[in-house]
């Protein structure tokens, strides 16, 4: 335990069972349990977020902080070298093993970038040693290039020379940051990557220079050693009207256009998928079937609300077929379950902090549960394997092989007549199954 414990009416969280009624206990995540050969918390690889927990107070647009987020300290620095004991303590109290940060996040911005670096060298040896103490590793790093006013038309995409070498310079020592910390990986947001209108922007020229500062980042920090996972994070507004990397789609063919897509995987967030106007699973699958799955940010939103809430996830059909989806990508690699959330501006006390984590790992350790089951059934593998049958012989086969012309697939019609025979898509029985598996 650090030299101050921040949260002393909160002891370790441990597993109790669903019949438990302690509201400081999990009920479904019991770390150590091995689910299809690996341990529950190896497959799920929670990690805690800088800028929500230790930053976020509770502003909103209409309201001040609701949570004080200085942990005692007296001035700047101090607030923030008392912010790492605070992280460590929480995640140490949760069992949480990763963390991700911006940069802006662990240490106060200067005057100067020259001085906002001295800042971040001061608090990177306390990370450190905290996480030598704990064990707790680093899941990514990433640059804030939105909040600063330089930043108001964009940093990889800024219309102006000035910010974006400004974006470059504060991205390298971002980078080296990254690899200081042992980071697994590394993201790229496009914060205010984006436009508000088309009448002054272009867009051709901002895309090829986002293209520009991707590679040479990333060029960085493989020189530097890095070997974990690039990932860009698609949302598809806010704060821009249009963000250039709008949802995972968009963003692979960006990456196949500009041929990074050998380097950098996607990291999917579940509130910027329902943005999209897209379910998290499509996301995921999206991700999934070009290769390109690489993190999570563990969120949801709130559908009757069209911004980013980011609120701890606990619908557990969204976490079920989450998982289902990372099973089925083979599990995490570099990346994990990133709790990009934050506690609602009502749910102001330290408690909250910790009860909003074990709904969040609760509600991802049952919806494991039940992906693991619903693959072990095979029911939807099944179903889907005989819904497409018609591909793997006959006149199927041929199409799929690319072996049968226009012409010849005229005939084939022409002779047939009608098709007969349409099987139902069975929806509600799949839908019944997925009940049946999460509420026996
Ligand atoms: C913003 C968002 C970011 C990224 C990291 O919507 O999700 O916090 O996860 O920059
Ligand atoms: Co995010």
């Amino acid at each position: 335990m650090s030299f101050k414990e921040y949260f002393p009416q909160v002891k370790k969280i441990k597993y109790e069972g669903p019949n438990s009624d302690n509201p400081f206990a999990f009920k479904y995540y019991d770390a150590e349990k091995v689910i299809s050969g690996k341990k529950m918390k190896d497959h799920l690889r929670f990690s805690l977020v800088w800028w929500h927990t230790l930053c976020a107070d509770g502003t909103d647009m209409f309201g001040r902080g609701t949570m004080d987020k200085s942990f005692n300290g007296k001035n700047p620095l101090e607030i923030y070298k008392n912010k790492v004991y605070a992280a460590f303590e929480i995640m140490e109290k949760l069992g949480i093993e990763y963390f991700a940060y911006h940069d802006r996040d662990i240490a106060p911005e200067g005057t100067t970038l020259a001085e906002t670096n001295k800042n971040i060298d001061e608090i990177v040896p306390i990370i450190k040693s905290e996480m030598k103490r704990t064990g707790i590793k680093c899941l990514w790093g990433t640059a804030n290039l939105f909040n600063h006013p330089r930043y108001m038309h964009g940093a990889g995409t800024s219309p102006f020379a000035d910010v974006y070498a400004f974006a470059c310079a504060q991205s390298k020592k971002s980078v080296e940051t990254a690899v200081e910390l042992g980071a697994e990986g590394y993201v790229f947001w496009g914060g205010r990557e984006g436009y508000t209108t088309l009448l002054n922007t272009d867009m051709k020229l901002e895309q090829d220079n986002l293209a520009r500062f991707l590679k040479m980042t990333s060029d960085y920090a493989i020189k530097l050693g890095f070997k974990g996972g690039f990932y860009i994070e698609p949302k598809p507004k806010e704060p821009t009207k249009h963000q250039y990397d709008f949802d995972a789609a968009t963003v692979i063919g960006f990456l196949k256009k500009y041929k990074l897509d050998d380097r950098f995987t996607l990291n999917i967030e579940a509130n910027h998928a329902t943005l999209a106007m897209h379910t998290f699973q499509h996301e995921l699958r999206v991700a999934r079937d070009n290769n390109a799955f690489g993190s999570i940010d563990a969120n949801q939103g709130d559908y009757l609300l069209g911004w980013d809430t980011d609120q701890f996830p606990t619908n557990i059909y969204d976490t079920t077929l989450c998982m289902y989806e990372v099973l089925k990508a083979g599990g995490f690699k570099t990346g994990g379950l990133n709790f990009d959330a934050k506690s609602r501006r009502e749910s102001h006390t330290p408690e909250d902090i910790f009860l909003a984590h074990i709904a969040g790992m609760d509600a991802f350790a049952k919806g494991l549960l039940a992906a693991d089951e619903l693959i072990k059934k095979g029911t939807l593998d099944d179903f889907v394997a005989k819904r497409y049958s018609s591909y793997t012989s006959g006149i199927g086969k041929k199409i799929v092989e690319g072996n049968i012309s226009i012409e010849e697939l005229e005939e084939y019609a022409l002779k047939m007549g009608e098709v007969k025979n349409i099987p139902s898509g069975r929806q509600e029985m799949l839908e019944s199954e997925l009940n049946r598996i999460l509420f026996k």
